[in-house]
């Protein structure tokens, strides 16, 4: 199966990413991400097959992930899979960090694929028309998180859609 590991945002702030994405739709056109789905993924772990899967899911329910806060203040766009996207201006080191030390456990039990550069992003469109994103209001928003989750992701007949197989503890 297809995993990933994510923020989630808050609910408050997921209906907030909506109307971002519906700003930026209307400006940029595309696949607008629904709101349930809108998450920040914090590695990529491919296929998985299911007994590993399990072991991940055990080891996330242990994997304690210290609190803190992100506030994507910047659009920005990823040319090739035609992504609009809100995150940040310069490189979180909190989020960076956290990235870094999930994929040092990720690569100890085996998981490949730890990407070069890591950019934070929530992706809002997909295969937009236009990825001019200079006339949008720059985002001012707060995310606070607690928790990591682990995400299958699959394609029902219309498009991608994501359960959460498991979470870190709340400390
Ligand atoms: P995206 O938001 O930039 O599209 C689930 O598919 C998540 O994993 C998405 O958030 C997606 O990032 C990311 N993802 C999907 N395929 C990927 C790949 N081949 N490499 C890295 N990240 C990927």
């Amino acid at each position: 199966m297809r995993l990933f590991l994510a923020l989630m945002p808050p609910p408050a702030l997921r209906r907030r990413l909506g109307e971002l994405a519906e700003w930026a739709h209307a400006h940029c056109g595309g696949r607008r991400v629904p709101d349930e789905s809108l998450h920040l993924t914090l590695a990529f772990l491919g296929e998985i097959p299911e007994a590993q899967a399990e072991a991940l899911s055990t080891w996330v329910a242990g994997r304690d992930v210290p609190e803190g806060e992100w506030r994507p203040d910047a659009w920005g766009a990823f040319r090739r899979p035609g992504i609009v996207w809100v995150g940040s201006q310069t490189p979180d080191r909190a989020l960076v960090s956290l990235q870094a030390s999930l994929w040092h456990d990720l690569e100890r039990q085996g998981i490949t694929g730890r990407p070069s550069r890591f950019i934070p992003h929530v992706t809002l469109l997909r295969r937009a028309r236009r990825l001019e994103t200079a006339g949008l209001t720059p985002p001012d928003l707060v995310w606070p998180y607690r928790q990591v989750a682990l995400v299958r992701s699959f394609t029902d007949q219309y498009r991608a859609r994501y359960q959460t197989l498991a979470r870190s503890p709340l400390t």
